[in-house]
């Protein structure tokens, strides 16, 4: 056992078909949830609209248009010296309305090509199957996941793709933020997970949430288990929104209610690394007659279909009090998080602090026993050309340093399992909760605003040489 980063580790960077692609209607692409999201703001909620309406802006529409640029783009990746590239594939390339039967030969040579030309540089896919992306056909004609037949379309999708790829493509991920849902209340988290577009207000929300995240759940595991016929050596894994969860206070029920807090945002994982819902949710279910649809079918799929690795984002920690009004009220979603006090914020209020991605990959180490890819992490932050022509990102580069620190540490001292890194919007893209492109994640700048101007030209920032060093020192020059 050594305790270091490995040789072989996954550096890289992740993105999501929908923010950066565009060409939403190119070789026949069908409407995604993404195509029918306007721009909102901070703090301003993205509407999502039934079907596409003219007189509207969609930010996702041309995002990036790294469909035509993704040549020069995967150079640039290439000169920072990527080991891997996290995307997904949008699922509407492949199956337009997502309930055909044939796939879109043009969709899919489309990944061909892209996969193709990772390899000329040798650059690992890592891709996810579903980023936010279901077509919006399965939305209004199904519901969206509350109908079980979209277990069905789902892994038709995913068995169509791992065939096409099976030798261009081995690492995946099932669903991108699979717990984000858990925070129902939000529309927009409801709708990206799940494709459940309700009312914010709808009192259903709850139990159509949980009904819906075990049909996820359940084409989940099903596609991890075709995916392991298909190739043996794929190594397919799950995806979480990490953020841990703090007592506001050392009061015991502050304590408990963090406790909790954890129960109700990471069971997924539970489901997806050990093959079983825990005890807690099972009682909670029960209590609230909530998951009614459960076969004994689905339980041992879900015990066959466990994952080999442990995906997650993670960005911010949350910190969390006691209601003490409703003892029996537990957390699920940052709109109950209280402030720390301890921690600065970014300029879009996600607090800062690498210490907690330390704080997780224990937690998540000590709970599921997989190895862990960081598949998203970063620093949203408006970017200014300076004087001199150049984008002195320093902020940005504070924040990967402390984190990637943050990581080398849990690797080295607490004997924790990483086999990649890949920082969230490696170049800059459409932000996928407020559709705004001046939320800028990336080591390249794109000459994009948020009404959709701009020549789309690339830009080294700073950062793009830091993160160059990085890897080629292999995370020892911070
Ligand atoms: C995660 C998503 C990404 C991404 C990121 C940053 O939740 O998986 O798609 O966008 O968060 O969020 P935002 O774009 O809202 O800043």
């Amino acid at each position: 056992m050594t305790f270091s980063i490995p040789k072989d580790f996954l550096w890289g960077g992740a993105v999501a078909a929908h923010q950066l692609e565009g060409a939403w209607q190119a070789g026949g692409k069908g409407v995604s949830l993404a195509d029918v999201m306007t721009a909102g703001a901070n703090g301003i909620p993205r509407q999502i609209t039934a079907e596409v309406e003219p007189d509207k802006f969609y930010p996702n529409h041309e995002a990036i248009d790294f469909y035509h640029h993704y040549k020069a783009d995967l150079k640039l990746f290439a000169e920072m010296g990527f080991k891997c590239f996290r995307t997904s594939i949008a699922w509407t390339r492949i199956f337009p309305l997502g309930d055909e039967q044939e796939p879109n030969e043009a969709g899919l040579r489309f990944y061909d090509d892209l996969f193709a030309e990772c390899h000329k540089y040798g650059i690992e896919p890592v891709i996810t199957l579903s980023h936010f992306e279901i077509p919006n056909h399965l939305i209004r004609k199904y519901g969206g996941w509350r109908d079980r037949r979209l277990i069905d379309f789902f892994v038709h999708f995913a068995t169509v793709v791992f065939k096409r790829y099976r030798k261009q493509v081995k690492y995946w991920m099932t669903f991108n933020e699979i717990n984000n849902q858990t925070n129902y209340k939000e529309q927009f988290l409801l709708a990206t997970d799940s494709g459940l577009v309700l009312d914010a207000d709808d009192p259903q929300s709850e139990a159509l949430m949980y009904q819906a995240a075990h049909y996820e759940l359940v084409a989940s595991a099903l596609a991890v288990k075709v995916g392991r016929q298909i190739n043996p050596d794929f190594k397919l894994g799950c995806m979480l929104n990490v953020s841990p969860l703090y007592p506001a206070t050392c009061k015991p029920a502050d304590a408990f209610q963090a406790l909790k807090a954890m129960q109700r945002r990471y069971w997924f994982a539970d489901v997806q690394t050990l093959g079983k819902y825990p005890r807690h949710m099972e009682a909670f279910f029960k209590a609230n007659g909530l998951r009614a649809d459960i076969t004994l079918e689905d339980r041992i799929v879900l015990e066959e279909g466990t994952v080999d690795y442990l995906g997650f984002s993670y960005y911010n920690s949350l910190t969390v009090a006691a209601q003490s009004d409703n003892p029996e009220y537990h957390f699920v979603g940052p709109e109950a998080a209280v402030a720390n006090s301890y921690l600065a914020t970014s300029d879009w209020g996600w607090p800062i602090d690498p210490l907690g991605l330390r704080y997780s990959l224990n937690w998540l180490a000590d709970h599921y026993h997989k190895p862990l890819m960081i598949v998203e992490n970063g620093l949203g932050a408006r970017d200014e050309i300076a004087a001199d022509g150049q984008i002195h990102d320093d902020y940005r580069i504070a924040y990967l340093r402390a984190h990637i620190q943050a990581m080398k540490t849990a690797i080295e001292k607490d004997g924790v399992e990483v086999i990649g890194y890949t920082p969230w919007g490696c170049i800059d893209l459409v932000s996928a909760g407020t559709g705004q492109m001046s939320k800028r994640y990336g080591f390249i700048y794109v000459d994009r605003d948020d009404q959709g101007n701009g020549s789309l030209a690339r830009m080294k920032k700073d950062s793009f040489y830091w993160y160059q060093k990085v890897i080629k020192s292999n995370g020892q020059d911070l």
